[in-house]
């Protein structure tokens, strides 16, 4: 089996490539990765010692160079993690997010289709449901949800989406997609909530809390999101669309606080500062669909996870402090020269 991961130098491609190698140390992985800002070459340095790992430098956009890859090799799987992922950015310039998640997308169906691949997975997100209300803890977003999307990314993500499910309706194309809440973990770039907070306070700097913190985020342990993932590969039906959260539901300031907590910081660090543009109040996930399809349930318990997050981040100085000062963008030049 030969599958390639697109994003693979991001935080959930680099776990997910992680999960492959562990549990099928037989197949081969092929890494696509532009090595954006995002992308991190330093994080793929344990797959790099793994014979069946390769890694392409690479643009989902670029048509020529996606069919010369996969003419190279013949994919038997192909799961696109490749996006600009970060919200606030897209609110500042959304053109990138247009070009990479909805044409990189198109791309890569297309080079699919033409190639006959098996098999296509497309990482997608719950933003593209928009918000659910504050004041109605019993509502959730399952796959019946109509699409509603809020920022310039969320709009993207959903616009693949449809993407993805018109290749398959119109062309036959198999595949399927994957909805996932707020992912936490290892090698998460420290520009979103969590890491963004374990880095801010353990140099004593301020935690910029958007608003007032009572937006509520849905939280999953990255591990979960890959077993997820490949859970919908083997077991899935083509076509098909699957939620994957967990119910661990906090608002922002909670994990702000706890993450506080467990550094042993003062909640003085915390600062408000004024609210993202659009921000949605919450994201809340059904993920009664995946679990009665395949089996799936997650198995990281938010306060498990944190530590382990928070653990990971106090033993792994050398990789956030690489990129805060910017150096890990010149091991990014010499590898693309
Ligand atoms: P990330 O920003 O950490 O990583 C994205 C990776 O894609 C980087 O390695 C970057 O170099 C690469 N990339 C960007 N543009 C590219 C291009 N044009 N060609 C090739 N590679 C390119 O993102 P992430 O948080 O790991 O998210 C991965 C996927 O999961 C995204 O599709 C995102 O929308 C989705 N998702 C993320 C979350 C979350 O909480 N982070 C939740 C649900 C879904
Ligand atoms: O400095 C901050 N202060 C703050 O209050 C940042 C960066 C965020 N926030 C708030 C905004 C959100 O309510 O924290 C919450 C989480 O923010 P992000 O980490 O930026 O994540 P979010 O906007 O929820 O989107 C994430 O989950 C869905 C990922 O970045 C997306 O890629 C994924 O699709």
């Amino acid at each position: 089996m030969k599958r390639l991961v697109t994003g693979g130098a991001g935080f959930i491609g680099s776990n997910y490539i992680y999960y492959l190698l562990d549990k099928y140390p037989e197949d081969q992985v092929v890494c696509l990765d532009a090595l954006t800002y995002a992308g991190n070459i330093h994080t793929l340095q344990d797959a790099f010692g793994r014979h069946n790992f390769t890694f392409a430098l690479g643009d989902i956009t670029d048509r020529d160079f996606v069919e010369m890859l996969f003419d190279e090799h013949s994919f038997d799987e192909v799961i696109n993690f490749a996006a600009e992922s970060h919200v606030d950015r897209s609110i500042e310039d959304p053109s990138v997010f247009l070009k990479t998640n909805v044409l990189g997308t198109q791309v890569l169906l297309d080079t699919c289709r033409k190639k006959g691949v098996p098999r296509y997975h497309q990482v997608s997100t719950d933003e593209v449901y928009g918000e659910l209300p504050l004041d109605r803890p019993d509502l959730f977003f399952t796959e019946e949800t109509p699409i509603r999307t809020s920022s310039p990314y969320s709009a993207s993500k959903a616009s693949a989406d449809l993407l993805v499910q018109a290749y398959h309706r119109t062309y036959g194309l198999p595949v399927t997609i994957s909805r996932c809440s707020n992912n936490y973990g290892p090698y998460q770039f420290p520009e979103k909530l969590i890491p963004l907070m374990i880095t801010r306070a353990l140099a004593d700097q301020p935690l910029p809390v958007y608003g007032k913190g009572e937006n509520v985020r849905d939280w999953i342990y990255v591990e979960d999101h890959c077993s997820a993932i490949d859970g919908i590969l083997r077991l899935g039906t083509l076509g098909e669309v699957y939620n994957v959260g967990g119910h661990n539901e906090k608002t922002n300031i909670h994990i702000v606080r706890t993450i506080l907590g467990e550094l042993g910081k003062p909640e003085s660090l915390i600062s408000y500062v004024p609210d993202r543009l659009g921000h949605d109040l919450r994201y809340a996930i059904d993920p009664g669909k995946i679990h009665q399809a395949i089996g799936w349930l997650p198995t990281v318990f938010f306060e498990e996870g944190i530590r382990k997050t928070i653990k990971w981040y106090l033993d792994h100085p050398d990789w956030w402090e690489n990129i805060l000062s910017g150096d890990y963008r010149q091991a990014q030049e010499l590898f693309s020269r």
